[in-house]
């Protein structure tokens, strides 16, 4: 054979090894890169997860702040009406259109209940009850800059209105200011017509057991 065959041969055996060297290569690299990117996605599968719960902690903790900003917000509301409400009575103060109110001395209440003349009006039904014979006396004696009570008390099925004051100095009084009595004491399960004064009212016909107590200052 003529040696320009042998190198021809030659050149070609070349070319093929080195055309499946290179072949080996590329598939080592593309099995790497799967690798790293199949390591790559659980990373990134792994980082979602871990976002997801941050995304999910934040909404919770997004949801309690707006509970917190409502609640304050609804304080702040309300404090704010009370804050124009003491600023209003404060500007009605100083303008002489409320007075103030103090509790009486047990002598400044026997004097105010002996002067005043609610005690003689006449009960009339459905017109001038108990209640209006307590508002009464209450307006009357807070007109003077006395502090009253309007006192409800209830039998069960019915209920009946007194006065009340706060004595400095022999505390809570209970008065009937349809009579100017003072009672001797005002307690839950006293018959109010048959225990509650000296005055012997006698038996009542209808229930009068105290059920209930109730003073509004
Ligand atoms: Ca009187
Ligand atoms: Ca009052």
């Amino acid at each position: 054979m003529h040696w320009s065959y042998f190198v021809i041969v030659g050149i070609l055996a070349c070319l093929l090894i080195y055309t499946q060297s290179t072949m080996i290569t590329t598939n080592e690299i593309s099995q790497d890169t799967i690798s790293n990117l199949s390591s790559h996605v659980d990373n990134l599968e792994s980082n979602n997860v871990y976002l997801r719960d941050t995304i999910f902690n934040l909404t919770t903790t997004i949801s309690n702040l707006t509970t917190i900003i409502n609640t304050q917000q609804n304080i702040i509301e309300e404090q704010n009406m009370s804050i124009n409400s003491t600023q209003e009575q404060l500007s009605l103060l100083q303008n002489g259109t409320f007075y103030s109110l103090h509790d009486p001395t047990y002598a400044e209440a026997q004097l105010f209940i002996h002067t005043d003349c609610t005690d003689s009006y006449t009960y009339k039904l459905g017109t001038f009850e108990c209640d209006e014979f307590a508002e009464m006396f209450n307006n009357n004696a807070e007109s003077l800059g006395i502090r009253c009570g309007f006192v409800i008390i209830e039998f069960g099925d019915a209920a009946h209105a007194l006065n009340a004051f706060n004595t400095v100095d022999k505390g809570i009084i209970y008065i009937e200011p349809q009579n100017d009595e003072q009672l001797v004491h005002l307690n839950l399960g006293d018959s109010y017509w048959e225990d509650c004064f000296e005055t012997n009212y006698g038996t009542q016909s209808f229930n009068n057991t105290i059920t209930s107590i109730n003073i509004i200052w």
